[in-house]
């Protein structure tokens, strides 16, 4: 008899990738499907939760849209890091190759190799074949893109036929991104209503649609790739991986900043917490008086003068430093740290996100 599965499917809304936790029960091992780097808390606070430790992540490719989590984790909490022996990547634990099988407790997910959208696409269907993570090979009523990173539409479409839609009918699939709000899928739906992969469709009629898609390349693609090919570590000094922050729920950038979002500031200011937030504005001052306003109690302590005025701040207390955009105040925390505070966090997208969130501002006009 096999031991019960614990499911969870996790959404980035920025890159609208899924990340999927698999957990087996009775041993309390489990791995993690394309974890996302600012997701790392997220995942870790799940995990925790439901009682499960993380044995590895596996990617199902180098990913050209986002980075992938598989290195912080590593970090946080000991994960093996495992992905295509065609991935050309480094930092890697461990390598897979078609027919492999990745463990966790009585479980396991069996590894097929499904190139096309990039040559080291993997994907991973669950023992007893009641589910299959297909990446971006097969996507909901759609596939990935074949236009970079080795892509070939006539190795996706053998891939897709021969690994993915030979699976029982019942099989759900889970993607990898679904662009539209749909979760899963099953082999019956795909084969049937697929548009570019299902009914009498042959190679060279997908071949023709793939090879004229004319689609833009993803946003973040010049660094998730070379981020990707290094398994999520960031270069630098960011590559050391951060001291955690607990004062907040904050999130650690690729980048090396630690962010915090207008909700979670404004819970956090309302909160009667042991220690106060110290709110630096770090613009100019006429800014600070301008029509964006001013988070009510903020001190303005502009970032031309922050290197000289740092020791003006109380180490004891958590630092958030402000500015318009949140590029400004992205630098001001990687100063303050630098001149020894810890706990320290930028708010993400600054006044102007602050403002479009509804929240307080005194000064500034509607
Ligand atoms: N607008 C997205 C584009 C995402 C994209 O191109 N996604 C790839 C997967 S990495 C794909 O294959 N998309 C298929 C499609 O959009 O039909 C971005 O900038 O990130
Ligand atoms: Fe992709």
């Amino acid at each position: 008899m096999t031991s019960s599965l614990i499911f969870r499917q996790l959404f980035d809304p920025t890159s609208s990738t899924y990340t999927y936790l698999l957990g087996d029960a009775a041993s309390g091992e489990a791995v993690l499907i394309d974890p996302v780097f600012e997701h790392e808390r997220r995942d870790l606070a799940l995990l925790r939760e439901l009682g499960l430790v993380l044995k590895a992540t596996l990617d199902t490719h180098v990913h050209a849209d986002h980075v992938t989590g598989a290195w912080l984790l590593k970090q946080r909490c000991g994960s093996e890091i495992l992905l295509s022996e065609h991935s050309g990547a480094i930092n890697f634990d461990r390598l897979l190759k078609h027919g492999d099988r990745v463990g966790f407790g009585s479980r396991y997910l069996e590894v097929r190799a499904t190139p096309g959208h990039t040559n080291g696409c993997l994907s991973y269907v669950l023992d007893d074949l009641s589910r299959a993570f297909t990446g971006d090979c097969l996507l909901i009523r759609g596939c990935g893109r074949t236009d970079f990173q080795q892509g070939s539409p006539g190795l996706l479409y053998r891939s897709v036929q021969t690994q993915i839609l030979s699976l029982p009918d019942d099989c759900l699939l889970y993607p990898g991104h679904d662009y539209r709000g749909l979760t899963v899928t099953s082999v019956r739906e795909e084969k049937r209503y697929n548009p570019r992969l299902g009914g009498d469709i042959n190679e060279a009629d997908f071949a023709g649609y793939m090879n004229h898609l004319g689609l833009p390349h993803p946003k973040l693609m010049d660094i998730a790739v070379p981020a990707n090919l290094r398994c999520g570590r960031p270069e630098g000094k960011a590559g050391e991986a951060a001291d955690d922050q607990q004062w907040a729920a904050l999130t650690y950038s690729f980048s090396g900043i630690w962010e915090i979002t207008p909700q979670a500031l404004e819970e956090r200011l309302a909160a009667a917490a042991a220690q106060p937030i110290q709110l630096i504005d770090v613009r100019e001052p006429q800014e600070f008086v301008d029509v964006l306003g001013h988070i009510p109690g903020a001190q303005l302590l502009p970032l031309s003068q922050l290197a000289a005025r740092a020791g003006e701040l109380d180490a004891s207390r958590p630092v958030v430093a402000v500015c318009r955009s949140g590029a400004r105040s992205a630098q001001a925390t990687v100063l303050l740290q630098k001149s020894g505070l810890k706990q320290v966090a930028n708010l993400t997208g600054g006044m102007l996100r602050w403002r479009a969130e509804g929240l307080a501002v005194e000064g500034g006009q509607a």
